[in-house]
């Protein structure tokens, strides 16, 4: 049997083993409650990176398509990554980004589709018209078109952009898990959209990424591509 003087020297022994181990939990815990939030901002950075990316292979990839087929593409409105086109019209004017038909990645940083939208009148595959003595056969639109998609910075806010042909949004981390007016302007389904600064909290948190096919850039490269006047 132990001795009396022993014991006591094991038992508390063993007491300080628990009482260190509870606080160096406790303070593991907090260096990794404390590193987790600049961490979760860092991977959210990192993913709008990626995002932005995307969408600039995504602009580029639809003048290429207006370049090759005088037209811009129709949305994928029924997931497979195709545009969907029935007789002359698309199947709708807004859906996913035709991901497979413009041979771009399918997904932003969140792993979700890309919203897209397009003015009817430059997917169609209906001539453009209305210039003066340039209409141009097998092309949709003309240098004279315009889109009818604008965007702003807020809903119902200041014009920052107008009459454009086609635009892009990502939903950013929260998707549609969201109640602000001005993300909702980017669920609406209408030709109004918003682009504005990253705010994150309160009730009209804003993390959604908006690009645009911007118009004179198109008709610049169309023409310079013989393929408009
Ligand atoms: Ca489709
Ligand atoms: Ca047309
Ligand atoms: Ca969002
Ligand atoms: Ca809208």
């Amino acid at each position: 049997m132990m001795p009396r003087k022993e014991l006591f020297c094991v038992q508390q022994i063993k007491g300080f083993t628990l009482l260190e181990i509870a606080i160096v939990l406790l303070v593991f815990g907090l260096v990794i409650g404390g590193l987790m939030g600049p961490l979760q901002v860092q991977l959210e950075s990192l993913d709008r990176k990626t995002t932005v990316n995307e969408i600039g292979l995504i602009k580029e990839s639809i003048v290429g398509f207006a370049i090759r087929n005088g037209r811009l593409p129709c949305p994928d409105t029924d997931s497979d990554g195709a545009e969907d086109i029935s007789g002359s019209a698309c199947t709708q004017v807004y859906g996913n980004v035709p991901w497979a038909t413009l041979g771009v990645g399918a997904i932003d940083g969140w792993k979700r589709p890309f919203t897209y939208r397009v003015d009817m009148s430059f997917a169609d595959t209906i001539d453009g018209s209305g210039c003066a003595d340039d209409d141009t056969a097998g092309v949709s639109f003309e240098i004279c078109s315009t889109g009818d998609i604008n965007v702003f910075d807020s809903q119902g806010g200041n014009a920052v952009a107008s009459n454009l042909p086609a635009i892009i949004v990502s939903h950013g981390k929260n998707w549609a898990q969201t109640s602000g007016s001005d993300e909702g302007e980017n669920e609406d389904n209408d030709a109004d959209f918003v682009d504005k600064t990253y705010a994150s909290g309160g009730s009209n948190n804003y993390d959604d990424i908006v690009d645009w096919v911007n118009l004179n850039t198109l008709i610049a490269k169309m023409v310079l591509a013989k393929k408009l006047p």
